[in-house]
C-alpha cells in the first residue's frame, strides 16, 4: 500500500535530515512512514502509490479552496508568464495591502514577507523597537514559527522566564521571554502587575491550533487587551493559522477584540510563500525605510505568490463562503462524534470556521494541560486506521485539522464510513 512512499522516504533520509523539509511531516508523532504525495485535486490527495485520500491537512491551512483550483492556477500561470520576480514594487503588492487593510480594520498598514515565521519574528522586533522594551510574553502550547526567542518552554513554575526548547538557542535569547498558561486571566494579571511596564509585546494564537485546537475564553482575550492598553505593551494576534480560516476577519473578527499588530500567512498565499504583518500606523511607521526598525526580504511580495494569494482571498471573501465552509466543518465534527458515540469511544470534536480539533477525551480541552491529558495513543491508532481507509488527518495529536470549500457530501460520507470502522477497531483494541 505504501511501497513507493517507503522507497522515497529511505532515499530522502540519506540526503535530507529526517527525510523531510519540516519536522512534523516525518510522522514521528504518530509512527510509521510519511506518505509522499504526487498530486492534489480539490479535497483529494493522491500518493506515489496511487492511493487516494480525503485531505484534512490542506498543507497545514493554505489550501482553503482545495488543491489545484483551476481559476487560481490560471491566474498563477499568467503571472509567471510575465516574470517570476523583480525585487521592485508591483501593482499586485498594492492590491494585496489594500485587500488586507480593508478586511482587517485593525491593520492600517501591512508589510509582506515569505513565511509565518518571518512575519512573527518581524512583528516582535517591531514591537520591541516601538516600545524600547525587551520582554515578550507567549503562552505554553502556542507556536509562532521557529525564531530563536520563541523556541521556549515555560520555566519551572509560572512567572519565570523561558528555557530554550531547541538546541542552538542560547539561554540569553529566551531569557526575556515569559511563558504563561493559555486561558488563565489571573496569571496574566499577575505577570502585568509584576512586569507590566517592561513588556514589549504579548503574542497570542487567538485560537490555539498548535496544541490541537483550543479556543480562548472571551475573558482571557479581553484581559490581554485591557492590560496591554493599560501598560503600553503591544498586543499581537498571531493569525497565521486563523487568518481567513476561522472567518472573513480572522479570530479578531470572531472575538471582537482588536490587536495592535496581526501576523498572517498560509491562506494569504493560497499555497505559495506569503506571510504578512501589520497593524497600527504609529507602530508600522517605525519600520525601515521610514523608521529605525530594520526588516527586509528578497522575495517579499513576490508577484507570482501574491497572485496566488489574491486569487484565493477574493474567493474566500465572497459572500457566503464562510457560512458554507463553517457548515461543512461543523457537519464533519458532528458526524465523527456521532460515530464515536455509537462505538462507545471517549471522543469529542469542535470547530470554528474551516478549522477543527479532534480529541480522545470526553470534552474538548480548554488548556494545555487538558490537551496533554488526551489519549495520544488512541489518536495515533485512529490516525493510521483512517489513513489505511483513505482519510489523511494531521499526523499529530497536537495539530488542528482543516476543511476546504471543495469538501462536500461525498467527502464527508467517505470520512464517516472510514471512521465507523476505525472507531470499531479502536473499541476492539
Ligand atoms: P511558517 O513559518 O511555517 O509559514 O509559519 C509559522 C507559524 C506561525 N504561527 C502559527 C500560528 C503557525 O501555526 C505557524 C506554522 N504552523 C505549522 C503547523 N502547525 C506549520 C507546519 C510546519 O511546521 O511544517
Amino acid at each position: 500500500m505504501f511501497d513507493r512512499s517507503q522507497q522515497l522516504f529511505e532515499a530522502s533520509q540519506r540526503v535530507i535530515p529526517g527525510g523531510v523539509n519540516s519536522p512534523v511531516r516525518a510522522f514521528r508523532a504518530v509512527g510509521g512512514t510519511p506518505v509522499f504525495f504526487r498530486e492534489g485535486q480539490g479535497a483529494w490527495l493522491v500518493d506515489e502509490d496511487g492511493n487516494r485520500y480525503v485531505d484534512y491537512v490542506g498543507s497545514w491551512g493554505p489550501m482553503i479552496l482545495g488543491h489545484a483550483h483551476p481559476e487560481v492556477l490560471a491566474e498563477v500561470a499568467a503571472a509567471a508568464a510575465r516574470g517570476l520576480s523583480f525585487g521592485a514594487p508591483t501593482r499586485l503588492e498594492l492590491e494585496m495591502a489594500e485587500l488586507l487593510t480593508r478586511a482587517l480594520p485593525s491593520v492600517e498598514q501591512v508589510r509582506l514577507v515569505s513565511s509565518g515565521t518571518e512575519a512573527v519574528m518581524s512583528a516582535l522586533r517591531l514591537a520591541r523597537g516601538f516600545t524600547g522594551r525587551s520582554l515578550i510574553v507567549k503562552f505554553e502550547g502556542c507556536y509562532h514559527g521557529h525564531s530563536d526567542f520563541l523556541l521556549v518552554k515555560a520555566g519551572s513554575g509560572a512567572l519565570t522566564f523561558g528555557n530554550p526548547t531547541s538546541a542552538g538557542v542560547p539561554a540569553e535569547l529566551t531569557s526575556r521571554t515569559l511563558v504563561l498558561d493559555y486561558n488563565d486571566p489571573q496569571q496574566v494579571e499577575d505577570a502585568f502587575a509584576r512586569y507590566g511596564r517592561e513588556i514589549a509585546a504579548v503574542v497570542l494564537e487567538p485560537v490555539a491550533g498548535n496544541m490541537n485546537f483550543v479556543r480562548p475564553s472571551q475573558a482571557f482575550v479581553e484581559t490581554l487587551r485591557r492590560l496591554c492598553t493599560r501598560d503600553g505593551a503591544v498586543l499581537i494576534f498571531d493569525e497565521v493559522m486563523t487568518g481567513f480560516r476561522v472567518g472573513p476577519a480572522g479570530a479578531q473578527g470572531v472575538f471582537g477584540v482588536s490587536p495592535d499588530l496581526t501576523t498572517l500567512g498560509k491562506v494569504i498565499g493560497g499555497g505559495m510563500p506569503v506571510g504578512a504583518f501589520g497593524g497600527r500606523h504609529d507602530i508600522m511607521a517605525c519600520l525601515a525605510p521610514v523608521g529605525p526598525v530594520y526588516q527586509a526580504g528578497t522575495l517579499s511580495g513576490n508577484p507570482v505568490a501574491v497572485t496566488a494569494g489574491l486569487a484565493t482571498l477574493r474567493r474566500v471573501l465572497a459572500p457566503g463562503f464562510f457560512d458554507a465552509l463553517s457548515a461543512t466543518t461543523a457537519a464533519l465534527v458532528a458526524g465523527l462524534a456521532k460515530e464515536a458515540g455509537k462505538a462507545g469511544v471517549p471522543f469529542s470534536a469542535t470547530s470554528l470556521g474551516g478549522m477543527f480539533g479532534l480529541f480522545f477525551r470526553a470534552a474538548p480541552p480548554a488548556s494545555f494541560s487538558e490537551v496533554m491529558a488526551c489519549d495520544k495513543e488512541a489518536f495515533n491508532r485512529f490516525f493510521h486506521a483512517m489513513l489505511r481507509r483513505g482519510v489523511y488527518l494531521a499526523p499529530s495529536a497536537y495539530e488542528a485539522g482543516f476543511v476546504s470549500a471543495a469538501h462536500g457530501a461525498a467527502e464527508l460520507e467517505a470520512t464517516f464510513a472510514a471512521a465507523r470502522e476505525a472507531f470499531a477497531e479502536a473499541r476492539a483494541a
